[in-house]
């Protein structure tokens, strides 16, 4: 069985990919790997910690477990970044040319994950197509595209097997997301189920590409196991499930707690949410290795409501 590497496997989606890869791979073949201590659900299989701008402690990690899969997904996301631009660009970049020069060596296959923050002002807003004018405003923005550049650079030119998707905003229940711009998303179910106003950092209208959880995960193995002669994307594909503004999703939670009550205070991230896309053109994915999403709001409300055990009303 072929040893995989997670990085950043204590993050969002790490802890749900790391969990989903060791029910299909065995557990002690998928390392989870992070700069801090991962979470108890990954806890039983290896785990290491590691900083990936470190490239000697990350080559030791692969040698010693002899891995030929890493999964990056270390990153500063879209609002943290702004915090802190340059520490940001050096973090998202620096460890992904680390993973790309494993590539290079004894890895034979590597998933970094992109992002609809590629896409800024100037891009088509509606049904954003694969290909088109980019622009983004942001560092995490730039740095993604950056990236995407990169993985299509040691693709073309070293035969590097590297795959790579947008992600919309991404909606778990089972592990947090931290300082991404559509992380209201996510805390909105957790408040709900407290009983507590919510204060929203974007307005009632800002409409955005979202993804839930269990899409994700799968749009990222089933890329993976695809055949390489099928992956004409070597920048990164983009991926799409459902559309909507913090009102929609509100409602939709309202119908399950009446009493949920919501308050619309914008700050600095607002900004950034303007700068994407409404919605994206798939068609790409969809052709080529036959992506398809399961989850629409409807559909994922109800499973994360019924999965953290609160009475679904019909
Ligand atoms: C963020 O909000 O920064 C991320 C993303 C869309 O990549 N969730």
């Amino acid at each position: 069985m072929k040893k995989i590497l997670v990085i950043g496997a204590g993050g969002q989606l790490g802890t749900e990919l790391t969990i989903k890869l060791r029910t299909i791979f065995g557990k002690d073949n998928v390392v989870a790997s992070d700069i801090r201590d991962v979470n108890e659900s990954i806890q039983d299989g290896p785990v290491e910690k590691l900083d990936a701008m470190d490239a000697k402690a990350l080559r030791e990690i692969v040698k010693k477990h002899q891995v030929e899969e890493v999964y990056h997904l270390a990153a500063i996301l879209s609002a943290k970044g702004e915090n802190n631009p340059r520490f940001a660009w050096d973090l998202n970049m620096n460890s992904l040319l680390n993973v790309l020069e494993l590539g290079r060596e004894s890895v034979k296959k590597i998933y970094w994950p992109s992002s609809i923050a590629v896409f800024g002002p100037d891009t088509p807003k509606d049904m954003t197509p694969q290909f088109t004018v980019m622009n983004p405003t942001t560092v995490y923005g730039i740095s993604k595209v950056a990236g995407e550049r990169w993985c299509a650079y040691y693709h073309h030119k070293y035969g590097v097997d590297v795959r790579s998707l947008r992600y919309p905003g991404l909606i778990g229940y089972k592990s947090l997301p931290g300082g991404g711009t559509t992380d209201y998303a996510v805390d909105i179910f957790s408040k709900a189920l407290k009983g507590e106003t919510f204060q929203c950092f974007l307005g009632a209208d800002t409409e955005l590409p979202m993804m839930y959880m269990e899409d994700a995960v799968r749009a990222t193995i089933e890329l993976m196991q695809a055949d390489s002669s099928a992956i004409k994307v070597r920048s990164s594909y983009n991926i799409a499930a459902m559309s909507f503004a913090p009102r929609h999703i509100y409602d939709k939670i309202k119908t399950h707690f009446t009493d949920f009550q919501i308050k619309y205070e914008p700050d600095y991230r607002q900004e950034i949410a303007d700068s994407w896309p409404n919605s994206i053109d798939d068609s790409a994915a969809q052709e080529q290795w036959n992506w398809q999403a399961k989850f629409d709001l409807e559909k994922m409300t109800e499973d994360i409501l019924m999965n953290l055990r609160v009475g679904v009303v019909d």
